[in-house]
């Protein structure tokens, strides 16, 4: 499976097989939507579905991380805006790319080339590798800021994201990696959600808690004080149009 050929031969446009899932994040009080976060899918010409983590490292290792960026904000945002969806939408960007002029001019320009309000755009910083320089990905994520979108530290509490990552980068967000609200060890889970969704309030961050299933699992999490989740039991990724949330009233 050769993304990085398929990336190459699209040259700007959009490379065979691939595209754009979107999943509602909600928030938890009426459970409605307040936003949706893009996942880029690749299906090969053969028909295989290839997982992100693998294409998304395989354009990494090829040198094409900032063409892969360039591609998945200009998706994202022409999608948000040609649905007339009044909601935010959240792109995935790998830690690695931080700091990259290019990803800077990549959200510049799909935000001007939709007239989408930088308001309306969250980075989410994917930490697969550690942010290799924690002092330049502060003055990176401080000229995203600059542009007026917003940025997330995604995956939070498992791999590289740990405490020493959000005391050093000036986030907006967080979003709690799944493996501490999926409720295996209830009270403690609930414990370790409770101080991690109070320390963000006295950092004035939002949180999203990720890969809420259950009913239970949403409890737990908004008896923390998480006001905003993602998970199958509100949507599972999907083309936009299918997940059916209403747009803006024509006006
Ligand atoms: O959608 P889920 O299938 O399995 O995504 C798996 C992983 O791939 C997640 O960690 C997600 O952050 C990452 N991912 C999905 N889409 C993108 C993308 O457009 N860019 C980057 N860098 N990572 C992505
Ligand atoms: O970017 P991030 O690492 O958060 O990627 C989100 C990943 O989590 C995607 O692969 C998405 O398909 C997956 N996901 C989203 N909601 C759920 C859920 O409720 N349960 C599980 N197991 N995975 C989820
Ligand atoms: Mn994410
Ligand atoms: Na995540």
């Amino acid at each position: 499976p050769d993304f990085p050929s398929a990336l190459r031969r699209a040259s700007g446009g959009i490379p065979e097989g691939f595209g754009l899932v979107f999943q509602p994040i909600v928030r938890l009080a009426g459970e409605t939507p307040v936003a949706v976060e893009a996942l880029a899918r690749w299906t090969t010409r053969d028909g295989t579905a290839v997982s992100p983590e693998t294409f998304v490292r395989a354009a990494e290792g090829a040198g094409l991380g900032a063409e892969l960026d360039a591609l998945v904000l200009d998706l994202a945002c022409r999608e948000i805006t040609a649905a007339g969806l009044d909601l935010t939408v959240h792109v995935n960007v790998c830690a690695s790319r931080l700091g990259a002029a290019a990803l800077e001019q990549s959200v510049a320009a799909a935000l001007a080339r939709y007239r989408l309000p930088a308001s309306r755009l969250v980075v989410e910083i994917t930490e697969t590798v550690p942010v290799p320089d924690l002092a330049a990905g502060a003055a990176a994520i401080r000229r995203l800021q600059a542009l007026g979108v917003r940025v997330a530290l995604d995956d939070f509490g498992a791999g590289y994201s740990s405490l020493t990552v959000l005391h050093a980068l000036p986030v907006d967000l967080i979003k709690l990696d799944r493996a501490l609200t999926t409720g295996v060890q209830p009270d403690r889970d609930a414990a370790l959600c409770r101080s991690l969704v109070g320390l963000c309030a006295d950092l004035e961050l939002d949180v999203v808690a990720e890969g809420i299933e259950t009913p239970e699992q949403a409890s737990l999490v908004t008896a923390a004080g998480c006001t905003t989740a993602q998970g199958y039991l509100y949507g599972r990724p999907a083309p936009l149009p299918a997940l059916r949330l209403s747009t803006i009233p024509a006006g």
